[in-house]
């Protein structure tokens, strides 16, 4: 056992949309499969320190209970102190992992994200790839990349994805104990060179409606809910053949309309969920009007009000200085395809990127 390792994870931004869960319960089941593009410049580093590199369930219940140890979790995102429902959450996931490795210690999680922390830009997404990954490892656990998808799926559905470089499907998965509700990859992160512009909208400040809450909620009183749900099997298929073909102008289309259905869902819940600006809005008419300018790009709007415009590497200036002007949008970031959840050695610096898909659990 390590008892200390650091992870790296990109965010990723999906183009078939989750929303929904098939089962209320931890396990965190989709109600159905998604599609999504890892991305190269959002990026969480976490590291997680366990308190003793012999605490074994038996020695730390022996010096006093795990409660109490597991009550001296602490988390530090962007290097200040983390307490309730978020605490919580890492806390438990945590639990996961001591629980599969036969450890009874306390952890430190120290986080820091290159972007805003949930405002919509998917932070849930590469926090939890990178915790499972830095946790798992430094518990002395090696997963495979199924089985870290599978473990950040029970903290984040989109942290399943998040664990594969490039084009990525989450799988629905049939199974009662969600062993097969995992991440598969399309398409490597090097296998086709497309652009993803994000329009951060407004200042990136916590969104109103946290992602879990939003899909809850849809679920219990959207009257469009079965509709949405009823149209992700044909975008899946679709958007897979895309992306094996590289048609961009059709995954696009696809990515759009995905994106369209999803908050149509959430738009119709009572009281309807609102997560466009008015920014938002000009972003989705600005794209549509380059597009009939001759320009490839199109656009996808998760759980916030930010605006994410995939297109060719050519046409990513024309996105950027388009979107920049738009008044309510603020920074604007050319990303890229980008890598898997990986570790990094202690000579690593939080910088390095490299896309390259390698090992799960290697440096
Ligand atoms: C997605 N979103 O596919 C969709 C589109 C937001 C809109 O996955 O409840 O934080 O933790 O499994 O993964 C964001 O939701 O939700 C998300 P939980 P998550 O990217």
């Amino acid at each position: 056992m390590h008892g200390v390792c650091t992870a790296q994870a990109h965010a990723n931004i999906a183009l078939v949309k989750y929303w929904g869960k098939r089962s209320p319960d931890e396990l965190n089941l989709p109600a159905a499969g998604s599609i999504s593009l890892t991305v190269d410049r959002l990026i969480t580093t976490t590291t997680v320190r366990f308190a003793c590199a012999n605490g074994k369930k038996g020695d730390a219940l022996a010096g006093g209970g795990r409660n109490q140890d597991h009550n001296r979790d602490s988390f530090f995102l962007d290097g200040a102190e983390q307490h309730g429902e978020r605490l919580a959450k890492i806390r438990r996931f945590l639990d996961l992992v001591r629980a599969r490795a036969g450890l009874d210690t306390p952890a430190t999680v120290e986080s820091t994200n290159s972007f805003p922390t949930a405002s919509g830009l998917a932070s849930s997404a590469s926090a939890f790839a990178a915790l499972a990954l830095a946790a798992s490892s430094a518990a002395g656990l090696r997963l495979s990349s199924a089985e870290l998808s599978v473990l950040a799926r029970r903290g984040s559905g989109s942290a399943a994805r998040s664990v594969l470089g490039g084009f990525v499907e989450m799988l629905k998965g049939e199974r009662a104990d969600g062993t097969d509700a995992r991440a598969t990859q399309l398409l490597s992160e090097d296998a086709w060179d497309v652009r993803l512009v994000v329009a951060i909208v407004g200042h990136g400040g916590t969104k109103d409606t946290p992602s879990t809450q939003g899909m809850r909620h849809t679920a219990m009183t959207s009257p469009l809910f079965e509709g949405w749900l009823a149209s992700v099997a044909t975008d899946l298929d679709a958007a897979r053949q895309a992306i094996h073909r590289r048609q961009l102008s059709v995954l696009g289309e696809i990515a759009e309309r995905s994106a369209l259905t999803m908050h149509a869902s959430a738009l119709a819940a009572r009281p309807g969920i609102v997560y466009f600006r008015g920014a938002t809005i000009e972003a989705v008419h600005a794209v549509r009007l380059l597009r009939r300018g001759g320009v490839e790009a199109y656009f996808t709007v998760d759980a916030g009000p930010h605006v994410k415009v995939l297109c060719e590497p050519g046409a990513a200036s024309k996105v950027v200085e388009t979107l920049g002007a738009i008044p309510g949008v603020g920074r604007v970031l050319e990303c890229r395809p980008g890598g898997g959840v990986r570790l990094l050695d202690e000579s690593n610096t939080s910088t390095n990127t490299s896309t390259k898909n390698g090992p799960v659990g290697s440096a």
